[in-house]
This record gives C-alpha cells, sequence and structure tokens, in this order.
C-alpha cells in the first residue's frame, strides 16, 4: 500500500479577504494584495518536488469561484454577473466569501479511513462540512461531487456526504493515522476541540469526529477521541495540524497540542507497539514560534529507502528557534532523517502550509488503478497545469478587485480552461 498526496491547486480568485477567525496568519494579511498565479505556481512546485521524491501525487480543481449558486440560493437574482453585482452592493461579505478559494486546503476536504481499518476493508472518505467559518462551509457540494467522480469504484471507495452542520467537522487537519506501517490496520486518532472560553473557536466537535469514526465502520479498540489543548487554540492553533503531525509509527508534535498530553502518550503508546513521540518541549520551541513558523504543518513522508523526509514551508528555517530544533531531530537517533524545504508562503498568508495544502489518501495497488487519472499526476500533467496558471490565472488581487466584473469573468473562464485542457467535460465537476 502506499500514500498518495492530493493536493489542491489555487484557484485563480485567491485573496486576502481575511475571512477565518482564530487564524491569525489570515487576520494579519486581511487587506493585502494577493498574487494567485504566484500562489498557483508555488504550490505546483510543491507537488513536482513530491515527484521528484519519488511519491505518486495526485491533485484536486479550484471551485467554481464566484459560487454563483450559493448566491442565487441567497436571494441575488440576474445573469451571473447581475447576481454577483447585486452581492457586491448589498452585502460584500457574501460575495469576499463566494470568492474565497479555501478549496486549496485539501486536508480539510475530507476524514480518510483507508482499508486496512475498515469493517468492510474498503477505504472511506467523508466530506467536511466545515460549517464554523462561512466561507468554508460553501465547499462541501463540490468537494463531494469531485471525490465522487474521483474515487467512484464502489468496491474500493464509499464516499460519505458532509455530516449535518450543527457539528463542526473539518477533515482530515484534525486527524492522524498511527501504526506500523501504512498497510497495517492502525489507530485513528481524532482530535476535536471544546468550546471554551478563548477567544477563538473550536471547529471540530468531539461528536463530529465520534460519528465519522462510526460511519467509516472503525473498530472501538482503533479509535482515540482526543481533545486538543485550549492553549493552543487560543495561540492560533485553529487546526491540529498546525502542531502535530503523524506517520507510520511516529508522531511529531509540540508539547501543548493535547489537552492531556501524558494520557495521549501512554494509550499510543500501548495501544501502538514500536510507536515513536517526537515532541518539541516549550522550553525549546514556544507554540508561539511553533504556530508563526507552521513547523507542525509538514508533510512527514517515508521514501523509498525507508526514511522520513519533513516537507516544511521556508517560514520555519528563517526562525532560528526552530531551525536549530529541527537540526537536532535530524541528527538523532530517530526515523527522520531528511528536511525538505518547500516555498508555499502565498498560502501560508492565509495560514496554510505544506500539510494544509494535501489530503492523504493511502491505497493498494488495486485501489490506485481504480482512481480517476484525471486526478493523478506525473510531469507532464503537472506542465499542464503550469502552462494554464501562467496563461490564464490573475496576476494580483487587491481587496477592491474582488467587486469587478472582470476578475468574475476571469476566474471563470481560467478554471473552465483548465478542466477541460486536463480532460474533463464541462459541468463535470
Ligand atoms: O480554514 N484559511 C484556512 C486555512 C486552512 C488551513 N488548513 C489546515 N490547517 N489544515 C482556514 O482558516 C483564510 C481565508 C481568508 O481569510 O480569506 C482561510 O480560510
Amino acid at each position: 500500500m502506499r500514500e498518495i498526496n492530493f493536493d489542491g491547486l489555487v484557484g485563480p480568485s485567491h485573496n486576502y479577504a481575511g475571512l477565518s477567525l482564530g487564524n491569525i496568519a489570515s487576520a494579519k494579511n486581511a487587506g493585502g494584495v494577493s498574487a494567485p498565479r504566484a500562489a498557483a505556481l508555488q504550490g505546483l512546485a510543491k507537488m513536482r518536488r513530491m515527484l521528484a521524491l519519488g511519491l505518486p501525487q495526485g491533485v484536486f480543481l479550484p471551485h467554481a469561484r464566484p459560487d454563483i449558486d450559493w448566491l442565487r440560493a441567497l436571494g441575488f437574482t440576474g445573469d451571473d454577473a447581475g447576481v454577483c453585482r447585486a452581492a457586491w452592493a448589498q452585502e460584500p461579505a457574501l460575495l469576499r466569501n463566494a470568492m474565497s478559494a479555501s478549496a486549496m486546503w485539501t486536508a480539510n476536504a475530507a476524514t480518510v479511513s483507508p482499508a486496512p481499518d475498515t469493517r468492510d476493508g474498503r477505504c472511506h472518505l467523508s466530506v467536511a462540512n466545515l460549517s464554523t467559518m462561512l466561507h468554508r462551509s460553501i465547499e462541501h457540494d463540490q468537494t463531494f461531487r469531485q471525490l465522487r467522480l474521483a474515487f467512484a469504484d464502489p468496491r474500493h471507495f464509499a464516499v460519505h456526504p458532509a455530516l449535518p452542520a450543527g457539528l463542526g467537522d473539518e477533515g482530515a487537519a484534525n486527524f492522524m493515522r498511527i501504526g506500523r506501517s501504512h498497510a497495517d490496520r492502525s489507530l485513528e486518532m481524532f482530535v476535536y476541540g471544546e468550546r471554551s472560553s478563548g477567544p477563538f473557536p473550536a471547529r471540530q466537535h468531539r461528536a463530529a469526529s465520534a460519528a465519522v469514526a462510526r460511519r467509516h465502520g472503525l473498530a472501538e479498540g482503533d479509535i482515540a477521541l482526543v481533545r486538543q489543548s485550549d492553549v493552543a487554540i487560543a495561540a492560533g492553533a485553529f487546526h491540529n495540524d498546525v502542531v502535530a503531525v503523524a506517520n507510520e509509527n511516529v508522531l511529531f508534535t509540540h508539547e501543548h497540542a493535547f489537552a492531556d498530553r501524558d494520557t495521549v502518550y501512554r494509550d499510543l503508546l500501548a495501544r501502538v507497539p514500536g510507536a515513536v513521540i517526537i515532541e518539541a518541549p516549550a522550553g525549546r520551541v514556544s507554540l508561539d514560534a511553533a504556530i508563526r513558523s507552521y513547523l507542525f504543518n509538514s508533510q512527514l513522508v517515508t521514501l523509498a529507502a525507508g526514511e522520513m523526509a519533513l516537507v516544511l514551508p521556508l517560514e520555519a528555517r528563517e526562525t532560528p528557534e526552530v531551525w536549530a530544533w529541527l537540526e537536532e531531530v535530524r541528527a538523532a537517533d530517530n526515523p527522520i532523517a531528511h528536511l525538505e524545504v518547500v516555498d508555499v508562503r502565498e498560502s501560508m498568508r492565509n495560514g496554510g502550509g505544506p500539510a494544509c495544502l494535501r489530503l492523504r489518501i493511502t491505497v493498494d495497488a488495486e485501489a490506485e488503478a481504480a482512481i480517476d487519472p484525471r486526478f493523478l499526476l506525473d510531469e507532464r500533467r503537472c506542465d499542464l497545469i503550469e502552462a494554464e496558471v501562467a496563461r490564464l490565472w490573475p496576476e494580483l488581487i487587491a481587496p477592491d478587485d474582488l467587486g469587478e466584473a472582470d476578475l468574475w469573468h476571469q476566474c471563470q473562464t481560467a478554471r473552465a480552461a483548465l478542466l477541460s485542457a486536463l480532460g474533463f467535460q464541462a459541468g463535470e465537476l
């Protein structure tokens, strides 16, 4: 079995509208000028880097933006431009939401339980409702459509729609799978937040995590429901993957990621023989530095030789206390042997690091062959995407541009051209 990372391609409407309460980068950069073309090229370069490391790579495509159907459902009428014009005039905040390119962060697209963990031996995917943030709550319809197309074969996959909105679910960003190897039945750790007295919302509800685990048919003994620490949420860790990441038998985490760290570690070590916990003590790496640098929002991957690599954002190398500790981790006796640095600055300014940009799907050869190949990448398909992005994605978007008919039109035509170049029929996605 092997793990395929499906990255979200940054859409042409990528902008800094500051829509995410509790996401410090998004708030800090609100009102800034974004660079959608550079953003998509940065993301694509990361996908190519993964291919170069010998890892399989997939892609999910940008959602239709502005989301005209959503605006129509909110009562705006007319042709596409008329709908947007009315929204911009009456409720500009709604149009900003309808223009968000947030579907790029595919760690939030769904929660995935690979076949070895599930009762029926199929890979189960539950689309996340993302209901805590308005701009993200728009995503699940189009995500469901895309996942159902990509993983259409019912012999290998079961794709579940989003949970009811009252149960906040943020997908794989609050989920870690830890076991002996990708191929072994593993412990599925669901990390939730409690509504706290803190300044920011806890986006993942415990009941949502439990519902996903039930739907996926996981055995009781393979589930851990773990509470995220309030301190981490208050410091800006709006998702658990900002303070922890796991791969095969390794948990790489900050000391303050979980509410009850000792119990979490004890339970993990008891249930997963051979588990390795690599913890950043707060005395070496402050929670603030971890969140600023997105050290834990790295992709922890297993390379062909069996060694692990951390694929980190540039910001981690630029934060001295973080990089010094990482060099020690690399030199120490543990599975992490390589540090790979990628530039995803445009996404980082909205609080999305390397790990936010990807959804992991672990499959055996037969299930892999059943995936719609239009969602899988090789260098040639990367070239194809790159050419369309370079030709059609806007270079810059300033806040007021979001009200411009030219931009709405450009976002629609750029996406349509890309989908057609990749072999999708109009209306298929
Ligand atoms: O949901 N940012 C995203 C970032 C998601 C990161 N994903 C993971 N940690 N897995 C969010 O907060 C910013 C959008 C804006 O402000 O326009 C935004 O939605």
